[in-house]
C-alpha cells in the first residue's frame, strides 16, 4: 500500500493525498449520515491527466475507486464501504468552465464545477442552464451526470441526461475517452454518453462535459397554492399545463406535515396563507424578457382552479424576495427533516394518474406497520415523482429504525404494483442496489451486470453500488 500511496502522491502532489482521519472524515460519511465508511486515502487530482494516472495506479494494484463530487448524494453511492480498502477520488479541484458558446447553446465544464457555478456562467453569457436542485450550492455537475439528477425544472427541461451532449471519461483501466463533442446529431453507433449518465461512478470517472444551454428566463410568476388533496393537485397540473403552455416550469407538491417541519425548523420561514391546508403546490411560470403576460396567466389559472375547487387559496409572489420565500418553503424540506430526527427516504415515481389513489392507500397501510409514523410527502408531482419520506412518531426515532425494513417493503411493493419505480432521481447507490434485484426484471439485472463486466471486468469502480449483488 505504501507503494500505491507513493504513486498517488507522485501523480497529484503530496498535498492532495489525504490520509489523516481528520482530513478524510468529511469524505467518508454521506449527507444523510447513514453511510459511514473508511478509506485508504482521499485523492484530489487537478486535471483529467491526473485522474487517469490515479485510476491507472489503482487498477494496477487492484484498489477500488469511489468517485466523489460534492458528496450530496442521498443513496450512499459517493462514499466507500467500511473495509477501508478503497480510494476516494474527489473531483473537487476540477472546477474550470472550459468554454461557453451561446450561439451553439453549449457550455463545456470540468466535472467538479458546482452546479450553481454552471448556472452562473450560463447567466453571464445571457443563457440558462436550467437544472435546479436544493443542493445546487455544493453538488457538482459530475455528480449530477453520474446520478442523472432531476430536480424542480424537469417538467420543462428534462432530467440531466437530456441536458448533456458529450462527455470526457476516465475508464476503469485509466484510458481517457474523449467524447466532448457538442453535436446535436451523432448517430455513430451505441450512445456512450448516455451509458455513463446515471452510472453512479460504477463505469468510469466523468472528468468533463458539454452541456446544453437555453434562452434566459428572467421573468417569473410564482404562487404557493393550497389544494385539498393529491387528486386536486393532479387536476390543477392539467389546468396549469393548459394555461401555462411552454412557460410552466415548476409544479411541486408538499403535504402539511412537511410545511410544519419547515415552519418549525427553518429560520425566518412564514406560512404565506391564513389557514392550514392538507396539501400545497408551488407553481411557477418562467419566460423571456418579452413574455409580459405571465402574472395574468397565473392569476387566470388560479381563478379557474378556485372555481373548480382544485385550489382553496393562493399566495402570489409580488417581488423577488417573496418568490425566494415561497421557494424556501419547498427547498428547505430535506434539511428540516434531518433536523427533526430519524428519516426514511423513498424517492418513487408513479404513473401520474395513480398518484392520488396510491397516496390515499399508503397512509393507513403504514400506520398498521408503525402507528404514529409521519409521512413527509413532497416532490415533483409534475413528473409523477414523490419523495414519500417518513419521520418517526414524535420522540421515537428508534422505532422508525426498527420498522424501517417493513415500511420500505410496504412502500416499494405498492410502487411495483402500480408499475412505478423505486428510484425516480436519486439513483440506487449502496442504499438500493440490493432492492433493485427484487424490483427490476431478471433480464434488466442481467443486462446491468453484463455492461458492468464489459467496462469494469475487475469490478474496481465503486464496488457495491448500483449493480445488484449476485
Ligand atoms: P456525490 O454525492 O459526490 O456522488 C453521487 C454519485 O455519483 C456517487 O455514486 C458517486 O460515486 C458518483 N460520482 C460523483 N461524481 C462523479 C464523477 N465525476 N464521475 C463518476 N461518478 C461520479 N437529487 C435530485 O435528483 N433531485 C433533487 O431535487 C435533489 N435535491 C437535493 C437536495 C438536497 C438538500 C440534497 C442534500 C440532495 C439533493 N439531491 C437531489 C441529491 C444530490 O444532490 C444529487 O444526486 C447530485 O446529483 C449529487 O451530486 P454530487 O456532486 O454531490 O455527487
Ligand atoms: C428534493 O426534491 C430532493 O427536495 C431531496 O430530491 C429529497 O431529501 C429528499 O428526500
Ligand atoms: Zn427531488
Amino acid at each position: 500500500m505504501t507503494e500505491l500511496l507513493d504513486q498517488l502522491r507522485t501523480a497529484v502532489g503530496d498535498a492532495h493525498v489525504l490520509t489523516e482521519p481528520a482530513d478524510v472524515a468529511a469524505y467518508v460519511v454521506d449527507w444523510t449520515g447513514t453511510h459511514q465508511g473508511r478509506a485508504l486515502a482521499v485523492v484530489r487530482p487537478g486535471s483529467t491527466a491526473e485522474v487517469a494516472a490515479v485510476v491507472r495506479a489503482c487498477a494496477e494494484s487492484r484498489t477500488p475507486v469511489v468517485p466523489q463530487g460534492g458528496n450530496t448524494g442521498l443513496v450512499g453511492g459517493g462514499v466507500p464501504d467500511a473495509s477501508g480498502t478503497a480510494v476516494v477520488l474527489s473531483l473537487g479541484r476540477m472546477r474550470s468552465v472550459r468554454e461557453v458558446d451561446p450561439v451553439a447553446g453549449t457550455i463545456t465544464v470540468d466535472a467538479g464545477v458546482v452546479l450553481a457555478d454552471v448556472q452562473a456562467a450560463a447567466e453571464r453569457a445571457g443563457r440558462l442552464f436550467p437544472m435546479s436542485l436544493g443542493s445546487e450550492g455544493s453538488c457538482t455537475i459530475g455528480g449530477n451526470l453520474a446520478t442523472n439528477a432531476g430536480g424542480t425544472a424537469v417538467l420543462r427541461y428534462g432530467m440531466t441526461r437530456e441536458l448533456v451532449l458529450g462527455l470526457e471519461v476516465v475508464l476503469p483501466d485509466g484510458r481517457v475517452w474523449d467524447g466532448l463533442r457538442g453535436l446535436r446529431k451523432d448517430n455513430t453507433g451505441y450512445d456512450l454518453t448516455q451509458l455513463f449518465v446515471g452510472s453512479e461512478g460504477t463505469l468510469g470517472v466523468i472528468t468533463g462535459a458539454v452541456l446544453r444551454l437555453f434562452p434566459a428566463t428572467p421573468r417569473h410568476a410564482t404562487a404557493w397554492v393550497a389544494v385539498p388533496s393529491v387528486a386536486a393537485a393532479v387536476s390543477l397540473l392539467g389546468t396549469a399545463q393548459q394555461h401555462g403552455g411552454v412557460h410552466l416550469s415548476t409544479f411541486e407538491i408538499a403535504n402539511r406535515q412537511a410545511i410544519e417541519l419547515v415552519l418549525a425548523h427553518l429560520p425566518g420561514a412564514v406560512d404565506p396563507l391564513a389557514a392550514p391546508s392538507e396539501w400545497y403546490v408551488l407553481v411557477e411560470l418562467a419566460g423571456s424578457a418579452s413574455d409580459e403576460g405571465l402574472d395574468e396567466t397565473l392569476e387566470s389559472l388560479l381563478g379557474d382552479a378556485v372555481e373548480a375547487g382544485t385550489a382553496t387559496d393562493a399566495a402570489i409572489a409580488g417581488s423577488p424576495a417573496q418568490r425566494d420565500a415561497l421557494w424556501a418553503l419547498r427547498e428547505g424540506i430535506s434539511e428540516v427533516q434531518k433536523v427533526e430526527g430519524a428519516t426514511l427516504k423513498h424517492d418513487v415515481t408513479l404513473p401520474i394518474a395513480d398518484l392520488a389513489d396510491w397516496t390515499e392507500a399508503m397512509g393507513p397501510r403504514l400506520q398498521e406497520v408503525l402507528p404514529g409514523v409521519r409521512p413527509v410527502t413532497y416532490g415533483h408531482v409534475g413528473d409523477g415523482n414523490l419523495h414519500y419520506n417518513l419521520n418517526a412518531p414524535v420522540g421515537r426515532d428508534d422505532d422508525l429504525r426498527a420498522a424501517a425494513g417493513d415500511l420500505t417493503t410496504a412502500i416499494y411493493d405498492a410502487v411495483a404494483a402500480a408499475q412505478g419505480s423505486i428510484s425516480a432521481e436519486h439513483g440506487l447507490g449502496r442504499t438500493k442496489a440490493a432492492a433493485a434485484a427484487s424490483y427490476k426484471s431478471d433480464v434488466e439485472v442481467d443486462l446491468m451486470r453484463a455492461v458492468k463486466q464489459a467496462l469494469d471486468p475487475a469490478g474496481l469502480m465503486n464496488p457495491g453500488a448500483v449493480v445488484p449483488p449476485a
